[in-house]
């Protein structure tokens, strides 16, 4: 073991995201969002539950903004529900302002800085009438609803991200069928692609415009999910082609346009194979998608090892999932990759625990683009489900599992920092066990249980951990 110190500068948080946690799902005015649909249809979520009350956030904000500071880490990143500011993805409901404006003071009384992500995946359903995200129209709106949001919010908050996760509102959602609206289009989900990070750009000049009037300058920025795919065998000319594919169909398929102003031209490639995303692409829209950011936020779950096909191998068609829902493999153009299973441990989730997949992710970003050399880097999400056990008391001794998962990539991270990367924080997810998507609640994430029962909260033994961590600015890691 040694003892890593975390740098000044470097701060702690936590994070959460609307749809997970809020509940109210029709209060106050809200409007229905894709995933409240998606929960109402036949077999689209494990337990077969819905977001109706989550973890009843909305009515606990103060319980929650003080579990928040007891744990004394810095700052809560969490999402504004488009849906509850804009019911049908157009007008304006004021009780949807209201909440989130009650939220960031009782944040800014606490001394906790607000990290706000303005989508995270709830699209209105009003909107999703209309194409969703494969209807170009979305991102104009999503532009207007950043306006309104940062026009009323803006003194509140200084860092403003436009989406979570570009690419599961795309390729998980409009072509694997696995997230809302639960489509398998090739075609929708790259125009999709195109399209948010098109709502990204409009939005952030609006806030960047908006921003000017009012004397603020915030940070604005993104949030991109990561993975890092080795070949399964590294003298393999075609493993090395398999994991470039895969690095880039979930990678640079992102952070190009952003951070080059280009779609990458191999993944473009790989992806006409089944669809064409340059069929969506505009005179100008690639200027407006690169235009600088404050900072990149960073998820990072897993890493994969990954092969080129075998004779007579046969790639996925549509099949059904464990639910009966038909889905496919998210990877537009991955036809020809193979996953090999490391040895290494697996969540609760079934992906591979390899803490050392987030270092080399990062020192990669860092060679890779130029840009994110001054731009400044933030894992906004990182964590891990396991199957909790709690106690009579409702406390979970994730000591062995979770907390380990936390230290190593936290320890990970501040390694690619020590060697030059610019990565200014870390934040956990999630703060609270919540609604994982179509895996319902059957997966916990939080560092905080949550009994659905009576919405008890209960810190777990690595909330305590990063508490102690937040305290020391120090914590006990094993040698890389
Ligand atoms: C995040 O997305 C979300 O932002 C958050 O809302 C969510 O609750 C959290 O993660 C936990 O799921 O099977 O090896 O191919 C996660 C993005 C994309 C990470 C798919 C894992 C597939 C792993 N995920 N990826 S693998």
């Amino acid at each position: 073991m040694t003892t890593i110190q975390l740098p000044k500068d470097f701060f702690l948080g936590v994070a959460t995201a609307a749809a997970q946690v809020e509940g109210a799902a029709f209060e106050d005015g809200k409007g229905p969002s894709i995933w409240d649909t998606m929960c109402r249809e036949e077999g689209r979520i494990d337990d077969s539950s819905n977001i109706d009350v989550a973890c009843d956030h909305y009515h606990r904000v103060d319980e929650d903004v003080q579990l928040i500071s007891s744990l004394g880490v810095s700052t809560y990143r969490f999402s504004i529900s488009w849906a509850r500011v804009m019911p049908d993805g157009r007008s304006v409901n004021q009780k949807g302002l209201e909440f989130y404006a009650a939220l960031l003071d009782k944040l800014n009384a606490a001394g906790i800085q607000p990290w706000v992500t303005l989508y995270h995946w709830d699209l209105p359903q009003a909107l999703q009438d209309e194409g969703g995200w494969a209807n170009r129209q979305t991102a104009s709106l999503f532009a207007e609803y950043a306006r309104v949001v940062y026009s009323a919010l803006g003194e509140r908050a200084n860092v403003w991200t436009t989406l979570n996760e570009p690419w599961c509102a795309s390729f998980l959602s409009y072509v694997c069928g696995e997230h809302a609206p639960g489509h398998t289009s090739p075609d929708e989900g790259v125009a999709a692609a195109h399209h948010l990070l098109l709502a990204h750009g409009l939005a952030t000049a609006q806030i960047r415009r908006l921003a000017r009037q009012k004397g603020l300058h915030p940070k604005v920025g993104i949030t991109l999910n990561f993975s890092w795919a080795h070949p399964a065998n590294p003298d393999s000319a075609a493993d090395r082609d398999a994991a470039r594919r895969v690095n880039g169909a979930q990678n640079r398929i992102f952070a190009d346009p952003l951070f080059l102003g280009a779609y990458p031209p191999d993944v473009v490639a790989d992806m006409a194979l089944e669809a064409d995303i340059m069929k969506y692409v505009r005179e100008g829209d690639l200027q407006i998608i690169s235009a600088p950011i404050d900072v990149l936020g960073i998820n990072f779950y897993n890493g994969s090892q990954v092969a080129a096909p075998s004779e007579g191998y046969k790639p996925a068609s549509p099949q059904r999932n464990a639910r009966g829902v038909l889905g496919r493999s998210p990877i537009v153009g991955s036809a020809s990759v193979v996953p090999v299973a490391r040895h290494t441990p697996h969540t609760a989730m079934g992906w591979e625990v390899k803490a050392s997949d987030l270092y080399e992710l990062l020192v990669w970003l860092n060679s890779e683009y130029a840009r994110p050399f001054d731009t400044e880097m933030v894992i906004t999400e990182n964590g891990a489900a396991f199957d909790d056990v709690p106690d009579r008391t409702g406390y979970v001794d994730d000591s062995k599992d979770r907390l380990v998962y936390l230290r190593d990539h936290l320890a990970a991270a501040l390694r690619a920092r020590s060697e030059g990367v610019n990565l200014k924080g870390y934040l956990v997810w999630s703060l609270l066990d919540n609604f994982e998507w179509a895996r319902g609640y059957t997966k916990r994430f939080g560092i905080v249980r949550v009994d659905y029962g009576t919405m008890q909260r209960v810190p777990k033994a690595s909330a305590h951990w990063l508490a102690k961590v937040a305290a020391n600015r120090n914590f006990e890691a094993p040698e890389p």
